[in-house]
């Protein structure tokens, strides 16, 4: 299954749009909470600032959004984790909306209850979830009312590889292979759950071998390489449209900032860090694409402005929207 040149645009302009978006985000979660707002023994106040609470970025993950994304309908489903946002964008919520729900704004996708890690879309049919390993049973739900209604929907959960040593994943696993829903298990495996290394929790080299046990097919992606993702994805999301029954894919992805925003990080070498950006997977699709035709130097700055004017508008969106009214602070809610 190779891409078309349309499809390699896209990839490559959603994962410049998301790196943008990221980029900026370490900057803007940052303003107002450095001294002197600092409360004393705390690196900073997690409170201040126009995005109050954590930040979880996926700068670097980029390949793994696209390359399964690309493949998805409105109608298909995808449920993502703590670390949300590219796969948010490659599923096209749209990003004003989105910002501004991280900003806590009136104009947000729940009108500021969310925030970052609570994105929710029905429109688009992508939600997300704080909780490790909560993406696998909803997609489960989706997959398997899609197959009841007789609709060729897909659903996708992503998750990460930490989140696949939970009993959720067992259970999902099962549930699917049994059933033959159309799902695609997608794990990001980028080496760490916050500051535990993938070989001291699993003695399992690829969570993808770990279909096996449930009668699924597995398939590791070991290159953080779009078009890799593209193909596995590919054949992943055909054979659930088709009535084939669920896959899990496991991609080796790099996690190029700290696990949350102000994470310290003390516990990965610094060498690491530098090792995975001369990896980075947007300058060698830039290259590609030049190489193969389908971009000269005009179009990717082209594309470039582009991907910069609509992260720009998205957080003008939300920094010029209005905060919610206090009496709406109980509408909506369970109390
Ligand atoms: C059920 C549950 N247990 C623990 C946590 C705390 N926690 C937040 S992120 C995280 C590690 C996640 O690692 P991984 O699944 O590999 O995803 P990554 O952060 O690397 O993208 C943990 C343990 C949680 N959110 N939910």
């Amino acid at each position: 299954m190779r891409c078309t040149p349309e499809e390699a645009l896209w990839m490559y302009e959603t994962m410049l749009v998301i790196r943008k978006y990221e980029e900026t985000m370490v900057k803007v979660y940052m303003e107002g909470k450095l001294p002197p707002h600092i409360q004393k023994g705390l690196a900073f106040d997690i409170g201040s600032g126009p995005v109050p609470g954590e930040m979880h970025l996926a700068a670097g993950q980029e390949p793994v959004a696209v390359g399964v994304c690309v493949h998805l309908r409105d109608d298909d489903t995808v449920v993502g984790t703590h670390r949300p946002h590219h796969f948010a964008i490659a599923k096209k919520v749209p990003l004003q909306a989105m910002t501004a729900e991280i900003f806590g704004k009136a104009t947000g996708l729940s009108r500021g209850k969310g925030g970052h890690m609570h994105l929710f879309d029905p429109a688009h049919k992508f939600s997300c979830s704080g909780i490790e390993g909560a993406s696998m049973p909803p997609a489960c739900g989706a997959a398997l009312a899609g197959k009841k209604l007789g609709r060729d929907s897909v659903a996708v959960a992503v998750l990460g590889e930490g989140a696949a040593n939970q009993g959720t994943f067992h259970e999902s696993l099962n549930l699917a292979g049994v059933w033959q829903l159309p799902v695609v298990f997608v794990v990001e495996d980028n080496g760490w759950a916050i500051s535990v290394k993938k070989e001291t929790a699993t003695a399992v080299t690829s969570n993808a071998a770990r279909g096996a046990a449930y009668g699924i097919p597995g398939v590791d992606v070991a290159e953080n390489d779009p078009l890799a993702v593209y193909e596995a994805a590919g054949e992943a999301i055909e054979r659930a449209r088709t009535g084939g029954g669920p896959t899990i894919i496991e991609v080796k992805t790099h996690r190029l900032l700290g696990h949350f925003q102000g994470d310290g990080e003390v516990y990965r070498p610094k060498e690491e860090v530098s090792g995975l950006r001369e990896l980075d997977a947007i300058p060698a699709m830039a290259a590609r694409l030049r190489g193969e035709s389908i971009a000269d130097d005009d179009l990717l700055s082209e594309i470039d402005e582009r991907a910069e004017r609509t992260v720009a508008a998205a957080y003008e969106f939300a920094r010029t929207s209005p905060l919610p009214e206090p009496a709406e602070a109980l509408e909506h809610v369970f109390v």
